[in-house]
């Protein structure tokens, strides 16, 4: 079982599309268990972003990721780590798939909806800067009774 660190940019909040983009993590079978809309502060953006300082657009992407409030989860699933990645859908634009989140949604690689943790070093680094352990919650599938 692998734990994902997901952030829904702005622009999700801004296009009305956050329950369709949870959907489609849902529909997967993946578990949500931690959940926040939060408006991040410039040090912690720099923080998530730090591996891009030096590139052309660190400015504009940590601009664009301060632009509004965003939603940040944890998702836990069988290999979440990969499983979230190609569900999101490939960085560029022009790479992204049609029935990604990407492929569908966005529409300028640097406006690019989502943000999913790409391996296990990174999504235990980013699910701490984004939530304490007090904050997530795992969950067990329960007696179907409930459904
Ligand atoms: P990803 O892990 O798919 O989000 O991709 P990266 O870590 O390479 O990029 C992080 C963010 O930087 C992307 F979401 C958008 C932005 N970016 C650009 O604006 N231009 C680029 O050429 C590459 C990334």
């Amino acid at each position: 079982m692998e734990r994902t660190l997901v952030l829904l940019k702005p622009g999700c909040l801004q296009r009305r599309i956050v329950g369709e983009v949870l959907s489609r993590f849902e529909r997967k079978g993946l578990k949500i268990i931690a959940l926040k809309l939060v408006k991040l502060d410039g040090a912690t953006a720099e923080a998530h972003y730090a591996e891009h300082r030096e590139k052309p657009f660190f400015g504009s992407l940590v601009e664009y990721t301060l632009s509004g409030p965003i939603i940040a989860l944890i998702l836990e699933g069988n290999e979440a780590i990969s499983v979230v990645r190609r569900l999101a859908g490939l960085t560029k634009l022009q790479d992204a798939l049609p029935g990604t989140i990407r492929g569908d949604y966005a529409a300028q690689t640097q406006l690019n909806i989502v943000h999913a943790s790409d391996s296990s070093a990174s999504s235990e680094r980013e699910c701490a800067l984004f939530f304490k352990a007090g904050e997530i919650f795992p969950w067990e599938d329960g007696n179907q009774a409930w459904f």
